[in-house]
């Protein structure tokens, strides 16, 4: 409570001099700033250390949502699994699929060693409470949005996460590692598979284009709204969660994109996209924030099916959970009644 005149930047019409944490008592605001040159000094903060409530708070935010947009993010996919056109597509999708899983897994272990429970964090994503990610909420219409989601949403999701690599909290940092590992090989496949349909028959070049079509502004999306707009990143930025602005990493991926889409031999679905001889920079066309905004509040053309199907997942699951704490619960009564029982020094010291 004390911390939040430390979440924002000063406005305008804030004196800069003054420090907001004059207003803590002495020993929270010296923790404060001890914790502050830590980050500043790129230090790690571990689970045991002290941390400011809403870092921990912010943290969890972003992780949980990080976690639930994988488990979201199997579902447009998965969707495919039953019609992949060979075999070998078959098996890379079914890996991704399960990688995504994964990673949700180790976002929500993450996640944990912050305080709150995974029964808890799960229960807030089928409730609807919480967010995950935007792209996951439009729908995955022909083979060729494989080769799209791929291409464009695993690699949007690589300009995001490399940074969070060198993310200030360590669980979270080292999580990141191997998915991005697992997320590159993602972005590969899926650019693989639109070269093979661009190289292809002229209606798989149409598939190809039309994925990209209906991909692009949902992938330019996904870094969240303009910095003007953003209102952690401010925060995140100083504790070093989040290393580059929404607006710089949209930047990245525009950049490093459009030359791969005219190797593709597809056209960007931007007739403002120009290369900016001045800035080095791609300039884009003006983003539909109201269509970003709308799927955010649950009102895009997925929303309700995606939650429907986790909810239904989760409940069905039920028996595999309960099982799974039976065994468990069965293995440790079984080790405990094989131990054998205390004797000797130590055991006598102890009855002394
Ligand atoms: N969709 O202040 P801002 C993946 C929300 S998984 C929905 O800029 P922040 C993958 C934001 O949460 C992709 N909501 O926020 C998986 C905040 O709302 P709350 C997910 C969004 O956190 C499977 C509000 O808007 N990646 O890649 O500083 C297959 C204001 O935004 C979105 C991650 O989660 C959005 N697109 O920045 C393939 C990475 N954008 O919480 C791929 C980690 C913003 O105040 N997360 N919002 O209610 C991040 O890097 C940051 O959380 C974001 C947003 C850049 C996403």
């Amino acid at each position: 409570m004390y911390t939040q005149g430390l979440d924002e930047a000063p406005g305008p019409d804030v004196d800069e001099s003054f420090d907001p944490a004059s207003l803590l008592p002495d020993d929270e605001a010296s923790a404060e700033l001890r914790f502050q040159a830590r980050i500043d000094a790129e230090d790690r903060i571990e689970p045991t250390d002290w941390m400011p409530a809403e870092y921990r708070r912010t943290l969890i935010r972003q992780i949980a949502q990080h976690a639930h947009s994988e488990v979201i993010g199997m579902q447009p996919e998965g969707n495919w699994i039953t019609r992949a056109p060979s075999l070998r597509r078959k098996a890379v999708l079914i890996a991704k699929v399960q990688d995504e899983a994964g990673h949700g897994l180790y976002l929500y272990g993450a996640a944990e060693t912050l305080g709150v429970s995974r029964e808890e964090l799960v229960d807030q994503l089928v409730s609807g409470e919480v967010k995950y990610s935007s792209i996951f909420n439009y729908p995955t219409l022909t083979w060729a949005d494989m080769g799209a989601v791929g291409w464009l949403v695993d690699g949007a999701a690589i300009m995001n996460q490399i940074p969070l690599c060198r993310c200030s909290y360590g669980p979270y940092a080292r999580a990141m590692v191997r998915v991005c590992k697992e997320e590159s090989f993602h972005q590969r496949q899926g650019y693989e598979l639109m070269l093979t349909l661009s190289r292809g028959t002229p209606q798989q070049q149409a598939m190809a284009q039309d994925a990209l079509n209906r991909w692009w502004w949902p992938a330019i999306m996904m870094f969240g709204p303009s910095d003007a707009d953003s209102v952690h990143s401010a925060k995140t930025m100083r504790w070093k969660i989040k290393r580059f602005s929404n607006d710089e990493l949209r930047q990245k991926f525009v950049d490093v994109t459009v030359p791969q889409a005219e190797y593709l031999g597809l056209t960007v679905p931007d007739p403002d996209l120009r290369f900016n001889d001045e800035t080095g920079h791609y300039d884009i066309g003006p983003i539909d924030w109201d269509e970003f905004f709308a799927v955010v509040r649950g009102d895009g053309p997925c929303n309700r099916q995606r939650l429907a199907t986790r909810r239904a997942a989760h409940e069905n699951g039920a028996w595999v959970r309960a099982a799974a704490e039976a065994h468990a619960r069965k293995q440790q009564e079984r080790q405990q009644s094989s131990e054998p029982a205390a004797t000797g020094p130590a055991a006598a010291g102890q009855v002394a």
